[in-house]
């Protein structure tokens, strides 16, 4: 059994709703069990700035499948919510999930990247990580409290709860 914790993002075609759907799909992985969803949280687009805004959050898992299979699942959850690769880098998508961190497991093949790259640095990763597992440790050691110090939040908002709630039930954002 392996702890690990999943990175999700969307800023198309009702984020807040993918984003749910998102958790819903990563429990019905075979050999895994969904621990802990942090909240939502929304922010203006890192990278390309062409783009609306995306709505972030972070799941934590335990699974028996290894590294490669996760993916594999992850993958198919991209595609059944949607996901269709474009030529432009870093452009919207509906679903995008990232494996943040398997076990302790340093990963480097031409798949996968574990830890994933930059998370280090981003605000939109972090800050829902901390919210599951404050105490965290990088597989290097480095403590999340650490890399919080140095990753200000920039313009990111934590969607209070009833604001999610009020929208998946009735597809309205209130404050925008
Ligand atoms: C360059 C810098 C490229 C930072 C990327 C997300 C980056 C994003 C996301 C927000 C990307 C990768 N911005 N930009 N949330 N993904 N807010 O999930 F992150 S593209
Ligand atoms: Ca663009
Ligand atoms: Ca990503
Ligand atoms: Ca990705």
């Amino acid at each position: 059994m392996t702890r690990c914790y999943i990175g999700l993002g969307s800023n198309q075609a009702d984020p807040q709703a993918q984003v749910n759907a998102a958790c819903v799909a990563l429990a019905r992985i075979p050999l895994t069990r969904v621990v802990a969803c942090s909240s939502l949280y929304r922010s203006r687009p890192m990278g390309p700035q062409d783009q609306p805004a995306y709505i972030n959050a972070a799941v934590a898992l335990h699974t028996d499948l290894n590294a490669e299979q996760l993916l594999d699942s992850l993958q198919q959850i991209e595609q059944q919510q949607g996901r269709v690769r474009k030529a432009e880098r870093w452009g919207p998508r509906t679903l995008d999930l990232d494996i943040l961190l398997f076990g302790e497991e340093q990963i480097s093949t031409a798949r996968l990247q574990v830890p994933h790259y930059h998370m280090h640095a981003r605000a939109f990763v972090l800050y829902p990580l901390a919210e599951l597992q404050p105490e965290l440790q990088m597989p290097d050691g480095t403590p999340l409290q650490q890399l919080l110090n140095d990753c200000p939040r920039g313009d990111l908002e934590t969607l209070p709860v009833f604001i999610q709630q009020l929208d998946a039930q009735t597809g309205l954002t209130p404050n925008g």
